[in-house]
């Protein structure tokens, strides 16, 4: 499902679970890190994260078949998605996103966490909860707020639209959008040139701006009501209807009940 390599003090990692589009399940996710977890003990400086060149699809996103039964909340703690944003965001090196195709649902919140993200021309991200009902969660809104500007972030949800790399660069949510046959190789170029920096002082920049970045100033009070209203939405007739029409390839008709 992913390979791994080493050269030169850059750690790649290359999803080529295709076949299934790269869906985020625990298999997959497992392996991304495990493999994030060696790369570093073997001394990668820098990881890329990518796919096979070419693809139409990037991440189709959480594995639908692995969503726990209706009435859990889909995104707990412990869920692929959300052990995979969190390896990524203590992993101690800079990570790299080398993008290509589409990006869906919670593919896209693994996306926002890397340190440094490179698109090829026509590569699109879609951020789907709305359209399958899903209620997200705190953490992972700020994944998005953390470098989306508001009202992108607000139409990207609400309308739950692909949108172009070359519109999210324009905000810096993207740093490069380049030609599909230069993506590798511009990528490579700046993980080379992250080896020629101190590793201690970006680890430490890393781990301070995960940390500044992900407190919420949230009472208890207010973070209790949220998880509420977020119960209220994964146990609705509304979230079934979603994930039941995402598996049957048709749209869904939304009751709001
Ligand atoms: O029919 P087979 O068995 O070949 O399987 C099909 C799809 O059912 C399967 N597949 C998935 N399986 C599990 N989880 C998925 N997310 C998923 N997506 C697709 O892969 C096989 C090939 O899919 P096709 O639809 O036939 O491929 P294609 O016509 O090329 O269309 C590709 C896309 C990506 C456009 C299409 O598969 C699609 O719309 N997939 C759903 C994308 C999506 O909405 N993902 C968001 C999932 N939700 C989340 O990540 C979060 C929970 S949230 O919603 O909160 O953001």
């Amino acid at each position: 499902m992913i390979e791994i390599s080493l050269k030169e003090r850059v750690g790649q990692l290359k999803l080529t679970h295709t076949r299934k589009l790269n869906v985020m399940g625990n298999a997959l996710v497992t392996q991304l890190i495990n493999g994030l977890a060696k790369l570093v003990a073997d001394g990668a400086l820098v990881v890329i994260i990518k796919t096979l060149p070419g693809v139409k699809v990037w991440s189709a996103g959480y594995d639908i078949n692995e969503l726990p039964p209706h009435g859990q909340d889909p995104l707990e703690c412990d869920e692929p998605l959300r052990r995979a944003v969190r390896a990524m965001q203590a992993c101690p090196v800079p990570i790299l996103m080398q993008l290509e195709g589409s990006v869906w649902g919670g593919a896209c919140e693994l996306v926002m966490n890397a340190d440094i993200i490179v698109a090829a021309e026509g590569s699109v991200i879609s951020f789907t909860p709305s359209r399958l009902g899903v209620p997200y969660n705190p953490s992972g809104i700020m994944s998005f707020l953390n470098c989306i500007p508001l009202h992108v972030l607000k139409e990207m949800f609400y309308r739950a639209q692909q949108v172009p790399a070359e519109r999210l660069a324009q905000y810096g949510v993207i740093n490069y959008v380049v030609p599909s046959h230069e993506l590798a190789a511009f990528t490579l170029d700046i993980a080379l040139d992250i080896t020629k920096t101190a590793p201690l002082a970006n680890s430490v920049f890393k781990e301070q701006v995960t940390s500044i970045t992900n407190s919420i100033p949230l009472t208890s009070n207010e973070f209790e009501r949220i998880e509420a209203s977020r119960r209220a939405v994964y146990c609705s007739h509304d979230y079934l209807e979603g994930v039941t029409a995402i598996k049957e390839k048709r749209s869904p008709v939304f009751k709001r009940r």
